[in-house]
């Protein structure tokens, strides 16, 4: 395909129509082999159209491959398998996309360990799903309750993972959060001005002191007009801790994926629409369209010198007017995926809608290669050996080949391909966002799965699959499926992690102390002290008017890991999990007058079904019970009086 082939052409070769024929399914390969070309591969498809199951017959030679693929199949089964109770090598944390969250995946073993909950309730771990709770008031402070999160970034020291933090967007709602990669929660959410469709995010490196969010939707966020004339988008640096937007850089046109370069200078964008257009047709108009590099400490110093506009509380540094804050360099049509090489040498831009990956110096800021590689290059990752690892939207495949190869224009750069089912999106090796990759795993994030898991309705689950590239040989060893729908994914090596995941949350001054629970009273304002330890709730019971406002404040007083209870107040609405040491509050209005049970919600000991309590609520104006308990002693006193128990 050439780089200025129509949009309808590339669509027609998309799985779209009835009659496109199935991609193989996993150890079979595309009829003609392996994919040479684009007429190559549609010659074969045709042939395999017309001539179905020609080959099917039994014959010696299909019991040997029948043994070779079990023998295959063997090896690779004992590549991913983790026994019971041995803990896998890596951390993989998936983007959850329009789940709004993140899921963490034990790799080699594919297992699913964790959903990080970021910005859409979760009422299983109690997270923003109670109004008055705080988790729901950040969330909902920064817009809607859900999210669509597309890249997890993971935060360096030295250019090594630190195991610190993780950000990650949300491309529906323009924010960014981080987590903390001690407990693996949301630590911070902040919406980011001036942007919409905040998509690509990287770290400023090698600093780590900014990340970096691109605005791909453009608008007039000055003048709130819809005046395509005025639109601009913006690449907005946030200060990484805190997320504050410090400044932005605006441009006419969009900007998607997001890269760092290695040395503190620049920071790199793939743009597809720099005509500015507002139609799709519109937006392939252009035969080259750009990689945006953005010169940081030149931005740093135009703003310390006021050169800037302030749009919503934010300085604004307008391209036109700082030169060299942004420098475009051409590239093949609609580029996507932005990739800094681990040497920090290149920054490669995949062609998306040209088979190429073009490879720019990363300090002169040319285009030194511009490699075929194969059809709807997307995303590229390496192996800190030399080599990428670029995923192929419509191949199906991740193909392996070597940068300084394709640098010296030698027409044997290709090492390797291998399909994946189907449509990969994004692909990465452990640690390629670092000076220091790994070189051993790769994870293709496919965008659909077809036939690769039990039927479950017309809609199916994502599908991703673990790649061997610790050879020259690539090997796809393992599938498994998400929830929708990653689109990017890092993997870290427990190893860092090892010293910095917590076994227990540090108690907080809000936290309740063992003995100190209470109940205090301010007009209607009731709040409750509550501490939580295997098999009881302090209070046990308390009394409220009809009407009172109430704000608990439960703390978890275990001091092993993995005791978490949680709190669900009947019909109240109310659900809360809290950890070994962590506080959670909530509020909420009192209903009806009535008992209304509060039990645990995680079942942490034989008495989990026995650990309850009652909120009591009472008509206004009746006296209440300031009694707390222990209740033990009068609830016995009241069954030696009681009658008609089952045992009488
Ligand atoms: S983008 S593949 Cu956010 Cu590539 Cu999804
Ligand atoms: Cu506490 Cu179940
Ligand atoms: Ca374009």
């Amino acid at each position: 395909m050439k780089p200025n082939q129509s949009f309808t052409t590339l669509c027609s070769s998309l799985p779209m129509h009835p009659l496109t024929p199935p991609s193989p399914r996993p150890g079979e390969r595309a009829a003609g082999g392996r994919v040479r070309g684009n007429r190559m591969r549609h010659l074969g498809f045709a042939l395999a159209l017309l001539t179905p199951l020609t080959f099917a017959g039994c014959n010696s030679d299909s019991t040997a491959k029948q043994q070779k693929a079990a023998a295959q199949a063997a090896s690779a089964a004992q590549q991913v398998y983790v026994a019971p109770g041995k803990l896998d090598e890596y951390y993989a944390i998936l983007s959850g996309g329009q789940s709004g969250s993140a899921f963490v995946y034990g790799i080699p073993s594919c297992r699913l360990i964790k959903e990080i909950a970021i910005f859409e309730p979760r009422a299983g771990v109690g997270y923003a799903n109670n109004p008055g709770s705080e988790s729901y008031k950040r969330l909902a402070a920064t817009g809607p309750m859900w999210g669509d999160t597309h890249h997890p970034v993971l935060s360096q020291t030295d250019g090594r993972y630190d195991g610190h933090w993780l950000w990650i967007n949300d491309k529906g709602n323009d924010r960014v959060a981080k987590v903390d990669l001690r407990t693996f929660e949301t630590a911070e959410i902040k919406l980011v001005p001036n942007i919409q469709g905040a998509h690509g995010l990287a770290a400023y490196l090698p600093s780590c002191k900014y990340v970096f969010v691109n605005g791909e939707l453009e608008t007039d966020a000055a003048g709130n007009s819809t005046d395509a004339e005025k639109y601009r988008s913006v690449i907005a640096f946030l200060d990484a801790q805190t997320l504050e937007t410090k400044f932005q850089v605006s441009f006419v046109g969009n900007a998607d994926i997001a890269s760092s370069g290695k040395d503190g200078r620049y920071v790199f964008v793939t743009m597809y629409n720099t005509e500015n257009a507002m139609s799709s047709e519109g937006m392939i108009e252009r035969d080259r369209d750009a990689v945006g590099a953005i010169d940081v400490p030149l931005a740093e110093k135009a703003l310390a010198e006021g050169r800037f506009t302030k749009i919503n509380g934010v300085p604004v540094i307008e391209y036109e007017k700082v030169s060299g804050v942004l420098t475009l360099i051409p590239v093949p049509k609609n580029p996507h995926g932005c990739n800094v090489t681990p040497d920090g040498k290149y920054v490669l831009a995949s062609g998306k809608l040209s088979p190429t990956v073009t490879i720019i110096d990363a300090k002169t800021l040319k285009v030194v290669a511009e490699p075929e590689v194969g059809l709807g290059p997307l995303h590229t990752t390496f192996d800190g050996r030399g080599n990428a690892y670029t995923s192929l939207f419509v191949d199906s495949q991740i193909v392996k080949w070597n940068i300084e190869k394709a640098v010296k224009g030698g027409t044997d750069y290709i090492i390797d391909r291998v399909d994946v089912h189907y449509n990969v999106g994004h692909t990465k090796a452990a640690g390629a966002d670092t000076s220091y990759p790994s070189g051993d795993w790769l994870i293709s994030l496919n965008k659909l799965s077809k036939g690769m898991f039990l039927p479950v309705g017309p809609g199916m689950p994502e599908s991703q699959e673990l790649v061997d590239i610790s050879g020259e040989k690539m090997r796809v060893v393992a599938a498994f499926p998400s929830l929708p729908e990653p689109h990017d994914a890092v993997m870290i090596h427990r190893k860092v992690l090892e010293n910095i995941v917590v076994q227990t949350h540090e108690l907080q001054p809000t936290a309740v102390k063992l003995g100190e629970e209470k109940v205090v009273r301010n007009g209607n304002k009731v709040d409750v002290y509550m501490t939580c330890i295997r098999s009881k709730f302090v209070p046990e019971q308390f009394e409220v008017h009809e009407g009172d406002e109430i704000k608990l404040h439960l703390t978890n007083v275990e001091t092993v890991r993995d005791m978490t209870h949680g709190i669900a107040f009947s019909r109240m609405g109310i659900n809360l999990a809290v950890d070994p040491g962590q506080t959670s509050e909530t509020a909420f209005v009192a209903g009806k007058p009535g008992t209304y049970w509060y039990y645990c919600t995680w079942f942490c000991s034989a008495l989990h079904l026995e650990m309850r309590g009652r909120l009591l609520v009472k008509p206004q104006g009746v006296p209440l019970n300031e009694y707390l308990g222990p209740l033990a002693k009068e609830d016995k006193a009241r069954r030696a009086t009681q009658k008609g128990n089952v045992y009488e």
